[in-house]
């Protein structure tokens, strides 16, 4: 490792480096709770390990035994939030071992790999090269605020409204919609009210949220994510369920509320956008998809939609809209995760992914057509359990075991099957499935080899294999 220090010291060196190395940004994003702080830890924490290959067989440069080392370095956005790898480290390998805290916002971290080059040209120039791999880390939640783009302010309240005709929306947005109803949406507005709308507006979005009803289709993303805009009066405005009856006055409280959604637009999507979305090179999605299972059918076709939504109007080729207001996406790999694949039987691996396939089918349509290559894994960035198998009723049965999160000791349990097929709605009984949280594991050695995971090694495979 120090002579691998050593060689970033000297000018002559970097110069010639500089010539051949190369750059990848990845963007990882998913709604919350979805495992992105995790899965970057152990992304970051297997590279770091990378040189102990026994652990990321499919990971072709470390099993060909052609890397020569990763090391963090300074992010290059120095006004973007670091990513705290070291934070969630120590939360990982503590005694006993916790999660890392939630996060709501954008972060970043740079990692340079050092790898002998396969190609000849390359070779000739220099036998080592650094691969800089920058990721970042932002909330699923902000994309739902892209379909707002191409949405007038009525064409999205109508949305609203119309979804507001079903449960559990229909419940949950009451106080709300009984506020909206007391007021005359033509006459003078006053600041109080803006906030008051938009406060009861957010309390309904995070009621949805809440993992009872678990729902996903939430907008704007940052009344529930607000990031660094928490109480800036940018987010003081929400969608209305009906037209004034007369033509709107220019100082009314339906136009500034119009003229709020429309600065929301500007100076939070595009913004967000043109400043980010512009340099990441490759986007990685994942989804808790074990989370559907147990709440039911509503929050699993929420998420379907949700999902679906953002990766519809997301660029991801010439044809997208997003290219027509802004020019220069450059995404060229896709790659979707079903994250905790530690909660199911080794065995099930194959229908979860299968399952998620099908969730995103017609968005990953979408990107091959525009030349995206696309992947889709199940896997485990920690992996807490370990596969066992009891016997019911005369019956080899597969199972898992591990320390669920309310509990001190193992349990080996069966926890449903991962069906092949989407279920019909009322397929979705109560009980069918029973994914539970785990502890993270106890390791006796965490600076010593990778995390135990799941098909993280073909992760970085497809994310970065073609680059050494
Ligand atoms: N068993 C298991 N649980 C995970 C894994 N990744 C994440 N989780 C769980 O999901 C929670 C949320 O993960 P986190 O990465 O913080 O989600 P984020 O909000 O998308 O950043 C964690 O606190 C863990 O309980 C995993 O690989 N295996
Ligand atoms: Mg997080």
């Amino acid at each position: 490792m120090k002579k691998w220090l050593s060689r970033f010291s000297y000018p002559i060196d970097e110069i010639v480096n500089r010539t051949v190395d190369r750059q990848v940004k990845l963007a990882v994003t998913g709604l919350s709770r979805s495992g992105k702080t995790v899965f970057i830890t152990s992304l970051v924490h297997q590279l770091l390990h990378g040189l102990e290959s026994t652990h990321l067989p499919f990971f072709q440069v470390a099993n060909l035994g052609h890397l020569r080392g990763a090391k963090m370095m300074q992010q290059p956005d120095l006004h973007i939030p670091s990513f705290r790898y070291d934070m969630a480290i120590a939360q990982l390998g503590g005694e006993p071992p916790t999660w890392p805290q939630p996060t709501s916002s954008i972060s970043e971290i740079r990692i340079a790999i050092r790898y002998e080059s396969r190609h000849a040209l390359l070779k000739h120039i220099s036998p080592v090269h650094t691969l800089y791999v920058d990721i970042v880390d932002y909330p699923g939640e902000w994309l739902l605020d892209l379909p707002l783009l191409e949405l007038t302010y009525e064409q999205w309240s109508e949305q609203v409204a119309h979804s507001c005709q079903a449960e559990p929306r229909l419940s949950l947005s009451k106080e709300w919609r009984e506020f909206l109803a007391t007021l005359d949406l033509n006459s003078p507005t006053a600041a109080a009210t803006l906030r008051q709308a938009a406060e009861l507006y957010t309390h309904f979005l995070l009621c949805c949220k809440d993992p009872q009803y678990g729902l996903s289709l939430l907008q704007p993303g940052r009344f529930t994510m607000p990031g660094d805009l928490k109480g800036a009066p940018l987010l003081e405005f929400c969608p209305l369920l009906e037209y004034p009856s007369s033509i709107p006055r220019e100082n009314s409280l339906f136009a500034e509320m119009k003229r709020r959604y429309e600065s929301y637009k500007e100076h939070v999507v595009k913004k967000f956008y043109l400043e980010h979305l512009v340099s990441f090179d490759r986007q990685i999605v994942l989804v808790d998809v074990l989370r559907a299972f147990n709440t039911g059918y509503a929050t699993f076709a929420d998420m379907r939609e949700a999902i679906n939504m953002i990766l519809k109007s997301f660029h991801y080729g010439k044809s997208g809209f997003l290219n027509k207001l802004f020019h220069g996406f450059k995404i060229d790999k896709l790659f979707f995760a079903a994250t905790k694949a530690d909660h199911v039987t080794p065995n099930q691996l194959p229908a979860l992914e299968r399952f998620l396939q099908q969730m995103l089918i017609s968005s990953q349509h979408h990107a091959s057509f525009d030349g995206v290559t696309t992947e889709t894994l199940a896997l485990a960035s920690v992996k807490c359990t370990q596969a066992a198998y009891t016997t019911f009723q005369g019956q080899r049965i597969s199972c898992i075991k591990g320390v669920p999160l309310d509990a001190d000791k193992p349990i080996a349990l069966f926890p449903g099957e991962v069906p092949v097929e989407i279920p019909m709605p009322e397929e979705w009984v109560e009980g069918r499935f029973n994914f539970i949280e785990f502890k993270p594991p106890r390791l006796a050695n965490i600076e010593g080899r990778g995390l135990p995971h799941i098909r993280m090694d073909r992760a970085l495979e497809f994310l970065l294999g073609d680059k050494f």
